[in-house]
């Protein structure tokens, strides 16, 4: 597209932040390395300044600025993770020392490769006792990752988010690497690069982070990508500081889309709104996913209907992976509606209607909302931890699943007299000829090896004596209540049904 093919004009060149991704497995403290750059290196504007989940971040170092992107590790955010390292210049690959290499470890070793980022290591969580530094070197070497001190080519430093122990070192390790890959931007032109967040704010409206790569970005611009377009009202930093324009390698909030655009979309300035409609895909205008496009629902299956509601886009996506991962067999999930934002009124009439259970990821329920739900009764779940909604979802799916019936045979016996015939009960003269017969169980009567009727046993008897079970080669007495009359040689099935918890 345009950002190929496009001339860059050489002397309008200038060098940019480096944009730095920090992946790694689950846990290995990817967010508390960032915070601890943010807590020491970003002069807070306001208090609380941030108040929408912002992944990304710029700092200032030996006045010089490194923008960070951070990923989750948990292996539902594979999407995000690629998306990362595909905006980046740089992977700080973050081991958990007292963990060693993990899954999504060498899920983002090969992130990395695949998007051709120079790889500097964080050998974090040093500071406990546990660490095991050289395991986790020997164990990236495997992967090809060989740091430095082994004789390979990766930088690497040991840290610890807990005390700081390596963050400064880090930063200059990264500053190093930049400064060898030469980023340069093009800051004169109007401006291009990619979504990296999006999210409907309830108060301003359809909201995108995004990461210029080249040109500047200011109020009144108007903006396209191939799923929506808009005019630019406001900019903000990562802060939610407003700021009269935006540089490369700068993350910023952008409000004025008319939609909320995709995560991972480029997006173009241009002249007019006419050249920037002509940049729009038709087809797939809408940033919320199709309700489950060719699901199959077979005989038999229910259909949980949801509405998905998230923080971010992003997360969206993660999570109906995750859904798609649950047992599907007896209970399809169908999510009607997926969106980054609130749960609003609308929501809660759309799952009224659809009769469709809210999923709330890292999202507020307001109070209106709250009580129209509770007067619509509608579910309404919220979750802040991935795994936790899994299971949430799948206990729910548990619970309404009915209860299944197991049948279990007991016995068979065989009619040899009937004694008394009122109107739907006799008392039946038999043999035990398999199995046992316990007192209460239910009878299915055979003629001629042919089921011809049901019934159930009010009573059982041996030696004209009630009793409670009676075992294979001996005589019984029935009292037997059914529609169907039993006669002489009619083999009578005996079985009981139980109630077995549903299971997905
Ligand atoms: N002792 C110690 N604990 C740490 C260190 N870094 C992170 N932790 C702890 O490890 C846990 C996970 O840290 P996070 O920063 O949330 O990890 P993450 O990689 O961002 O995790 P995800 O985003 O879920 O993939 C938290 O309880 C942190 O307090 C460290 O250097 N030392
Ligand atoms: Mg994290």
């Amino acid at each position: 597209m345009a950002r190929k093919s496009e001339q860059q004009n050489k002397d309008n060149l200038q060098p940019r932040p480096p944009v730095v991704v920090i992946l790694g497995h689950v846990d290995s403290g990817k967010t508390s390395i960032l915070d601890y750059i943010r807590k020491t290196h970003v002069a807070e504007k306001e208090a609380g300044g941030i108040t929408q989940h912002i992944g990304a971040y710029q700092i200032e170092k030996d006045n010089k600025k490194i923008t960070f992107i951070d990923t989750p590790g948990h292996e539902a955010f594979s999407a995000m993770r690629s998306r990362g390292a595909k905006v980046a210049d740089i992977a700080v690959l973050v081991v958990d020392t007292t963990q060693g290499v993990q899954p999504q470890t060498k899920e983002a070793i090969s992130q990395a490769k695949l998007a051709g980022l120079p790889i500097i290591v964080a050998l974090n969580k040093i500071d406990r006792p546990e660490a095991g530094l050289e395991k986790a070197k020997g164990e990236l070497s495997k992967e090809e990752v060989v740091v430095e001190s082994l004789g390979g080519k990766v930088p690497s430093i040991e840290t610890s988010a807990q005390n700081g122990q390596g963050i400064e070192g880090l930063l200059e390790l990264i500053l190093l690497v930049a400064e060898m890959e030469g980023l340069k931007a093009d800051f004169s032109q109007p401006s291009q690069g990619v979504v990296i967040e999006s999210y409907l704010d309830h108060q301003k409206g359809p909201s995108a982070t995004l990461l210029l790569n080249k040109g500047f970005l200011k109020s009144g611009d108007i903006i396209a990508t191939p799923s929506t377009l808009g005019k630019i009202r406001s900019l903000e930093d990562f802060q939610g500081k407003i700021i009269s324009e935006a540089l490369p390698a700068q993350p910023v909030k952008v409000i004025g889309f008319e939609e909320a655009p995709r995560v991972g979309e480029d997006f173009q300035v241009f002249s007019s709104a006419e050249e920037a409609k002509s940049y729009l895909k038709a087809p797939e205008k809408k940033a919320v996913s199709p309700p489950a496009g060719g699901l199959k629902i077979e005989e038999g299956q229910k259909v949980l209907n949801l509405i998905l509601k998230t923080d971010v886009l992003g997360t969206a996506e993660a999570i109906e992976g995750v859904l798609k991962k649950l047992p599907q067999e007896k209970i399809v999930l169908r999510v009607l509606k997926s969106e980054a934002g609130q749960i609003s009124e609308s929501d809660i009439e759309l799952a009224k209607g659809g009769r469709a259970v809210i999923l709330g990821f890292r999202v507020k329920l307001n109070l209106v909302a709250q009580r129209l739900a509770e007067r619509e009764k509608v579910k309404i779940m919220i979750f802040d931890v991935i795994y936790e909604l899994a299971e949430g979802v799948r206990k729910f799916m548990e619970r309404i699943l009915e209860p299944e019936t197991v049948r279990i045979e007991l016995g068979k016996v065989k009619a040899l007299a009937i004694f008394l015939s009122e109107k739907n009960r006799q008392i039946v003269g038999g043999r035990v000829i398999e199995g046992e017969v316990l007192k209460g169980a239910s009878i299915e009567v055979f003629r001629a090896e042919e089921l011809v009727g049901k019934g159930k046993m009010v009573n059982l008897q041996r030696n004209k004596k009630d009793a409670d079970k009676v075992n294979k080669g001996e005589e019984c007495g029935i009292l037997y209540e059914g529609d169907t009359k039993i006669s002489e040689n009619d083999v009578l099935a005996i079985y009981t049904e139980e109630k077995k918890k549903g299971e997905l």
